[in-house]
């Protein structure tokens, strides 16, 4: 493999391991523990894997004696910087456990498991992504591990590979599989246990015992130097107006990250135009009023984040969405006589079908944010709202109330846009110093768990704002972390996911910042991520993690 000079480097790059797994290690056990809520259903659910006590690994003084262990790993769902870390953790924790340890990792996510594509992972496949982004190790996929038929092809895999173990590295619904998989063994006394890892970029898998999910710091880092150079660009040639779509799925917890490195003007938290109901008009106002402030004094530029999945926590649009998948959906009379409506009249065609309040909401749309509504669709039927381009929607609906405006004599600046989404970007960038020790940490953890004989726990490490040295590893049981959820019609046990918390200190700094970012143009540029240099530089967790934990 050709690779640069930062890549040759960064490969001899080893990452900080919390002091407890350095040497001879115990394990502790805590109390019973509880899901967050719904106990009664939940342990009914879950009988062999539930109420099992929190783990923490401490320093030890017997010599720990283990058997070797085969593991089967597996990455599920979207990208996120550091999981070839979590792998090289892994594969070192088992190999220190016993050198004839096995790590087999299953091809493209969880269908390799269920169609029997694996590869050994051997010292020379590990070493060469050690520190290294992206998944294509052994790829990822999007295959939800739900049904009995796939557990039995799984267990037939395990069976023929003598597995001890899967891990599992994924998001809320992938550990929440993970978790039905662990007691679905247990119960019928299969012997292979099962270990999840929290992964996603989007930050939305994380509570009590996990502090964060791995890659949100690299990704966030990743958009916010991209942010930053945004918003230098802006400053200086003081002619556009940036409106930036930030990935994250449901979840504002990468924009408010973003916002609190960089202070733009503007950021939208999704969760709190659900909280306070706000419309799509309300929110352009907001928008607008910003912009003319600035104009006020001169400056027309300025840097709008937004988070992608705003559209659905603005109730009309919610609503007016989910009409459109009805009548819309495949296979029904109104979505053939669509088909056969002329191009030109089908906007008026589906306003005239709508409910009024969702026709009103459908015709303030731009044409082309309201064709795209009626036209691209998921496998499902419904409209795919991470395609919606949020950016352009705001960003053509303020300058529609800017025109507004200038003729009410409210405004008389001049007002250009351009348009971003950040995502892909920053999926797959290079670790970190604090993804690549967290993430290694992580998959060291979870090979421990393996080799005492845990099962249905995620791996956890703690304490992340302090050194790596002083980190707490250990286990947490899936089930407390799982409430019950209405998915597809049916009530479930799911992973609470968590969104951003509108008492929680990381938006409470937002908000009281936020007025003054809004008019002063205080930008920060944070820069590319550093691998090499000052600790003050290089080692520090992000700023949401900062505020939770002061
Ligand atoms: P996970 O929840 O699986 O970690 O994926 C997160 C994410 O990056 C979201 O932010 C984004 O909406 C989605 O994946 C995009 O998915 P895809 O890679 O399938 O386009």
């Amino acid at each position: 493999m050709n690779i640069s000079a930062l890549q040759k480097e960064r490969a001899l790059y080893q990452p900080k391991l919390p002091k407890s797994l350095r040497g001879t290690i115990q394990m502790t056990e805590g109390a019973k523990t509880q899901s967050v809520a719904d106990q009664e259903e939940i342990a009914k659910l879950f009988p062999n894997t539930y109420g099992m006590p929190l783990i923490a690994f401490e320093e030890g003084s017997t010599k720990n004696e283990f058997a070797p262990v085969n593991v089967g790993v597996i990455l599920s769902g979207g990208q996120a910087p550091g999981g070839h870390n979590v792998i090289s953790g892994i594969f070192d924790g088992i190999k220190r456990i016993h050198p004839h340890s096995k790590l087999f990792g299953f091809l493209g996510g969880p269908g390799g498991l269920v169609k029997h594509e694996y590869v050994e992972l051997t010292a020379e496949i590990v070493d060469e992504y050690r520190n290294t982004g992206g998944f294509d190790i052994i790829g990822s996929g999007r295959t939800k591990l739900e049904e009995e038929e796939q557990f039995e092809k799984a267990l037939e895999i395990a069976k023929d590979l003598s597995l001890n173990a899967l891990v599992i590295i994924g998001g809320d619904d992938s550990n929440t599989n993970a978790c039905v998989l662990a007691e679905y063994y247990a119960a019928k006394n299969t012997g292979v246990q099962v270990i999840g890892c929290p992964k996603t970029i989007d930050g939305d898998l994380k509570n009590e015992m996990i502090e964060t999910s791995f890659g949100f710091d690299t990704a966030t880092k990743v958009y916010s130097e991209l942010i930053g150079n945004i918003q230098r660009d802006a400053n200086s040639a003081k002619k556009y107006w940036h409106f930036i779509k930030l990935m994250g799925r449901s979840a504002s917890h990468i924009g408010l990250e973003c916002a609190l490195k960089t202070q733009p003007n503007i950021c939208l938290i999704s969760e709190e135009v659900a909280e306070k109901k706000e419309t799509l008009s309300e929110i352009v106002e907001y928008m607008a009023e910003v912009v003319a402030n600035r104009a006020a004094r001169g400056d027309n530029f300025g840097v709008a984040l937004i988070p992608e999945g705003l559209v659905e926590f603005v109730p009309e649009m919610k609503k007016l969405i989910s009409e459109l998948n009805d009548l819309l959906a495949e296979g029904t009379k109104t979505a053939e006589i669509f088909q056969n409506v002329k191009k030109s009249y089908r906007l008026e065609w589906v306003a005239e079908k709508i409910s009024k309040e969702s026709a009103v909401v459908f015709k303030s749309l731009p044409a082309g944010i309201a064709t795209q509504l009626t036209l691209d669709r998921d496998p499902h039927g419904n409209v795919q709202v991470s395609l919606i381009e949020t950016e352009k929607l705001l960003g053509e609906m303020v300058k529609t109330k800017l025109d507004e405006m200038k003729l009410a004599g409210e405004y008389s600046g001049k007002f250009g846009a351009q348009y971003h989404f950040f995502g892909y970007e920053g999926r797959c960038a290079a670790p970190s110093n604090f993804d690549a020790d967290y993430c290694y940490s992580l998959g060291y953890t979870a090979a421990v768990l393996v080799a005492s004989g845990k099962t249905g726990y995620m791996s956890s490490v703690r304490n992340l704002t302090s050194p790596a040295n002083e980190w707490i590893a250990g286990g947490v049981p899936i089930t407390m972390m799982m409430n019950m959820e209405k998915r597809h019609g049916h009530m479930k046990p799911v992973i609470q996911k968590a969104l951003v918390k509108l008492d929680g200190a990381p938006f409470k700094y937002f908000l009281s910042k936020r007025g003054e970012w809004a008019y002063k143009t205080d930008y920060v540029y944070p820069g590319p991520i550093q691998y090499f240099g000052p600790t003050e530089v290089c080692d520090q967790p992000t700023e949401t993690l900062k505020l939770e934990k002061a």
